[in-house]
């Protein structure tokens, strides 16, 4: 049974939290947070590293204990320490974990101070307003909480698009292992790049059915087969994940894959404009009465309906068919197009690498530059910095850049915009900076009138060149913030700053409607990793998905600019 670093992380996070429900050793905790993210930004298969036999140890943030336990789940698929803990603690809980809004803390709270371990026990308490009598809760939180407990519901079961690609990744292998397996496309929305998938919709051409078929089914992450047939299955894996396959004819291929890619809403649109023409659409093909017109491709699709092929992150039914039709669909951009990320942490806070070797990863990747941007002191718990401390950074990177040739190493920060709209540093220090990003990190509940103030007069500042994962949102674990985003955008294009678009699969935030509307306004979007360690330079991938889904073009994003064109345009700011 394939192993995943997913899996991995994922029963470390709950060994963690099960930690904390117990209210164990704070640094025990800790410990296996920071390796639940090691195996997150791992970029090698921690199941490879230990079948060759490699010290698992060495990698940052993991001991002996945990290389051990690394090797324990790798080889059974379990971790006997998880059981453990499981069995002790009152059962109910965990889920109650997976509700956003509760941590383990208030879990613990919930559990000690009013017997609540359940969702139903939880939602009556909530609607009795007993929960904000407890200490660390209060009426926002009550109302925050009963409203996650609603939405929970509803998107409980889809899984975040990093993620399941690791399970899909692993699954086309083993397909593509068949002779007879030809083509092997995901489509549905993984294809679209949403930010969550509810199910895998894989399209095969393959000689016959069902030999196909038969592999599938015998695919050891398998939990249950829910049908099987010569030309379609469902599965579910070990995960919750539910796989479609379809094994459709070549002729058939683009009309199947336009068909299963979606959105419905697109579908919907495309098939009435096929009617008007007297031409019939399924997932089969096009057709004139019993007449074969297109098929085989999706551009032989969209040609017959007299459209230009329309690319499947923009298939929401959201203008893109009115686009297409004037000849105005946009140049979508693409990772090819980027030559720098503007944001990055090294050890010297809480990254994993030093600024030598981001250096180099960046330009191993071909990009001109990389910017540091650090935490700064008010994040203490990312050891932030302080004046001093970048000071020392910016002198360490003069020199780097001095003696290195090829890249351009950017100083700059990621500064804590404090409640009052102030930056967490002082300006002296800003000013010696090329890019101040800054950033919300505390009082995520603040009025919408207050959090919009906030973030307005901190975008004033003189110094200020670029907005940080701007709406704050986790993706299933905490709402944007409430702010009015529509002003953020109006002042940035007055300001001449810029938004992020932060690609850490957890945010991939700026969202792809602002990012649309970033457009209109005319400001900026910066594509940038968040990079903890080299291998998060990989979630650009994620970022450009959520970029295509917001219409952004390459001149749209701030760093397809070359080093020459960044460097003026954030002069502009400082
Ligand atoms: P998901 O799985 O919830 O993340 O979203 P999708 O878009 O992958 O939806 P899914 O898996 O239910 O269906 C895959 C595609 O199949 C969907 O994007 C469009 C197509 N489809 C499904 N049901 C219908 C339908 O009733 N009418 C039309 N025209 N297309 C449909
Ligand atoms: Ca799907
Ligand atoms: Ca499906």
């Amino acid at each position: 049974m394939p192993i995943h670093n997913a899996d991995i992380a994922a029963i470390f996070e709950e060994i963690a939290d099960l930690l904390e429900i117990d209210n164990a050793n704070p640094f025990r905790i800790r410990a296996y947070r920071n390796a639940a993210r090691a195996m997150q930004t791992l970029g090698r298969d921690a199941r490879d590293l230990v079948e060759q036999g490699e010290d698992l140890s060495e990698l940052p943030g993991i001991g002996k204990e945990l290389a051990a336990k690394i090797a324990e789940i790798v080889h059974t698929g379990h971790c006997q320490a998880l059981e453990k803990l499981r069995k002790q603690t009152a059962p109910g809980l965990p889920d109650l974990l997976k509700i956003p809004g509760l941590g383990p803390k208030r879990v613990r709270a919930l559990y000690h101070d009013l017997d609540i371990h359940s969702a139903e026990q939880l939602l009556r308490a909530a609607h009795d307003h007993r929960l904000q009598e407890l200490p660390g809760f209060g009426p926002k939180t009550e109302a925050n909480i009963l409203e996650n407990l609603q939405s929970h519901v509803t998107h409980e079961q889809r899984l975040k698009l990093a993620v399941a690609a690791q399970y899909a990744d692993t699954l086309v292998d083993y397909l593509h292992k068949m002779k007879s397996v030809n083509k092997i496309v995901i489509a549905g929305s993984y294809r679209r790049c949403k930010e969550t998938v509810g199910d895998l919709d894989i399209l095969v051409t393959a000689k016959a059915g069902g030999p196909v078929m038969k592999h599938l089914a015998e695919y050891d992450e398998i939990a249950q087969v829910v049908s099987k047939g010569t030309t379609r299955a469902t599965v579910v894996l070990r995960n919750q994940l539910q796989v479609d396959v379809r094994v459709v004819e070549p002729v058939s291929f683009g009309a199947a894959l336009h068909y299963f890619t979606g959105s419905k809403a697109h579908n919907i649109a495309i098939r009435r404009r096929a009617q008007k023409r007297g031409l019939k659409i399924n997932e089969y093909g096009v057709f004139k009465g019993d007449k074969r017109m297109a098929g085989d491709t999706e551009e032989s699709v969209y040609k017959a309906v007299g459209l230009p092929w329309i690319a499947p992150e923009l298939r929401e039914d959201r203008g893109e068919i009115e686009a297409a039709e004037n000849k105005r669909l946009p140049k979508l951009v693409e990772l090819e197009d980027i030559r720098g990320d503007l944001h990055a942490h090294t050890r010297a806070t809480d990254g994993n690498n030093t600024l030598e070797e981001i250096a180099k990863a960046a330009q191993d990747r071909g990009w001109s530059y990389v910017a540091i941007t650090e935490h700064s002191k008010r994040l203490t718990i990312a050891h932030g910095l302080d004046k001093k401390r970048l000071l020392k950074q910016i002198e360490q990177i003069d020199h780097l850049n001095d003696k290195s040739s090829g890249i351009t190493v950017l100083k700059g920060i990621e500064v804590d915009i404090l409640e009052d709209g102030k930056l967490d540093l002082p300006d002296d220090v800003l000013a010696k900076l090329d890019l101040v990003i800054g950033a919300v990190h505390s009082k995520f509940h603040l009025s919408r009138a207050k959090q919009t103030e906030r973030i307005l007069k901190a975008m004033d500042h003189p110094h200020f060149t670029l907005l940080a994962h701007p709406t704050g949102r986790l993706i299933q674990q905490r709402e944007p913030y409430d702010v009015d985003m529509g002003r953020i955008i109006h002042q940035a294009s007055q300001r001449g700053c810029y938004l992020e678009l932060n690609c850490h699969p957890e945010r991939l935030d700026l969202l792809d409607t602002y990012c649309q509307m970033a457009k209109e306004a005319g400001v900026l979007v910066s594509i940038n990793s968040d990079a903890h360690s080299l291998a998060d330079f990989e979630n650009l991938k994620y970022g450009i998905g959520q970029a295509r889904r917001g219409w952004l073009e390459a001149k749209d994003v701030l760093n397809t600019r070359t080093l020459t064109q960044l460097q003026r345009l954030l002069k502009k700011t400082m």
